[in-house]
């Protein structure tokens, strides 16, 4: 089988991205965004899913790691779409229930081409590093919209911002990786009665 990979290079006036996945990896991540907390969560996202990601971002961080946070999520989708390509083979839907102490997500993706959140995370401010809960719900739906995928996130309970937002990548990778799985009875097939993904 040929391994699902590719690397995206994005430079601009704010910062500059250099990313590397293979969806047929084993987990394994270098990450280095300059931010503790996302390169927690990003490191998390490519353990759980299997998805070996090495990601090298530096740049802005004067503006409260936006520009860090929105272009790795724009260079990890646009890597995502590339390995994606036609989406022949693949199981394409996928969802996970995952907990953290007393926080639980739920997570649905659709890897359709039409990249869309619905997200319910009830984040807050507090214990995610400097990060926000807008920040990290901006990098979902920048992630979303660059991929093609569709992501419904659904905090179902929790108080502990880490936890929440750990439980929600957790949940997000499971989900990633039962979407993405090859199908080997339908190995010659795009999962669509359309005939296309997008
Ligand atoms: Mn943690």
């Amino acid at each position: 089988m040929k391994t699902r990979k590719s690397s995206v290079e994005r430079k601009t006036e704010e910062t500059s991205v250099s990313i590397k996945i293979n969806i047929d990896g084993t987990g394994k991540s270098e990450i280095s965004t300059a931010n503790g907390m996302f390169n927690h969560l990003l490191s998390q996202l490519s353990k759980h899913s299997l998805i070996d990601i090495t990601i090298s971002v530096t740049g802005d961080d004067e503006v409260g790691w936006h520009h860090i946070v929105e272009d790795t999520a724009i260079s990890l989708g646009k890597a995502l779409a590339e390995t994606i390509g036609n989406a022949k083979g693949i199981v394409r839907m996928g969802h996970a229930i995952v907990p953290l102490d007393e926080s639980l997500a739920m997570v649905a993706v659709d890897v359709g081409g039409r990249g869309f959140t619905v997200l319910n995370t009830n984040l807050g401010d507090s214990d995610l590093g400097g990060l926000s809960g807008t920040l990290i719900e901006h990098f979902l739906d920048s992630l979303a919209r660059e991929s093609g995928i569709n992501i419904h996130v659904n905090l179902m309970y929790g108080s502990n911002n880490h936890h929440k937002a750990e439980c929600i990548f957790k949940a997000l990778a499971k989900s990633l990786r039962a979407a993405m799985n090859l199908d080997s009875r339908i190995s010659d097939q795009i999962p669509s009665t359309k005939g296309v993904i997008g």
